[in-house]
């Protein structure tokens, strides 16, 4: 699947929200080049425990870096990368998403995820770490998604993935059976990732890109999520209002 990932040449990191479509806003003098025009932007979050490598896995999907640093939390509230996917009710039809993801500051440290984290988003990866406590990592990992459950809309679409393969023969604590049966009883995908070395971690953001798109939301939804009077500006606002650590 990886070929099919429409890499930018520069993949755009962004510290600003800005929630209106690259088309809506054509008009304007200072339109962007081809290369960054975009016909959706899909809202992505990551969730799980601190430490599993959420910060790692978006800033190797936004910019292909990896970083041994603990502290790589710290910084972007979000990134996007353009990538390009196949319509499946139009197949000579190349779509082109913007996938705007969320990273937590390291809130999840505290539990205080605000609301305005998941307001508007209409995918999740779930990540937990193959090398952690199997006990811990299931029992947070179910309560993540009572979290999504609770806060994100109901037909999110959502993807578990267990990070950090590439110590598959180091300090593996949990199977990738086990966390296929956690992530089923939900009825998730599963993917397994290692930002470390790349693997699979374009194909799980793709993956889900395309569920969104061809899947899991009526038309009507991404328009919603995607307008303008649906204020990103206003999520800043609740975080900035909202960040107490
Ligand atoms: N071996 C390995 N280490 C990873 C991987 N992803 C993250 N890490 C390390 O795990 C630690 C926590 O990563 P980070 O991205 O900050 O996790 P976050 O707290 O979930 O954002 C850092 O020391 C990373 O270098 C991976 O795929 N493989
Ligand atoms: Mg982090």
């Amino acid at each position: 699947m990886s070929e099919n990932v429409d890499v930018e040449e520069a993949p755009e990191v962004s510290e600003e929200p800005e929630g209106v479509p690259e088309k809506e806003r054509s008009s304007q003098p200072e339109a962007s080049p081809d290369k960054h025009k975009y016909d959706h932007l899909f809202k992505i979050v990551l969730i799980g425990d601190s430490g599993v490598g959420k910060s790692n896995l978006l800033s190797r999907f936004t910019r292909n870096i990896f970083t041994h640093d603990e502290k790589s939390t710290i910084g972007v509230e979000f990134a996007t990368r353009i990538i390009g996917i196949t319509d499946e009710r139009d197949e000579s039809a190349s779509v082109r998403i913007k996938a705007q993801v969320w990273d937590t500051a390291g809130q999840e440290r505290y539990r205080a995820i605000t609301n305005a984290y998941y307001r508007g988003a209409l995918g999740a990866l779930l990540v937990l770490d193959i090398t952690s406590n199997k006990q811990t990592t299931f029992d947070n990992a179910a309560r993540w998604l009572r979290e999504l459950n609770d806060h994100a809309d109901s037909e999110i679409v959502v993807l578990v993935i267990g990070n950090k393969s590439d110590l598959e023969s180091g300090p593996r604590l949990i199977t990738a059976e086990e966390i296929q049966e956690f992530a089923s009883a939900y009825k998730h995908p599963y993917i397994e990732t290692s930002a470390l070395d790349g693997s699979n971690v374009d194909e799980a953001f793709k993956s889900v890109v395309e569920k969104i798109y061809n899947h899991a939301f009526h038309y009507d939804t991404i328009r919603r999520a995607e307008s303008p009077n649906f204020s990103l500006a206003d999520q800043e606002e609740d975080q900035k209002s909202s960040k107490c650590c």
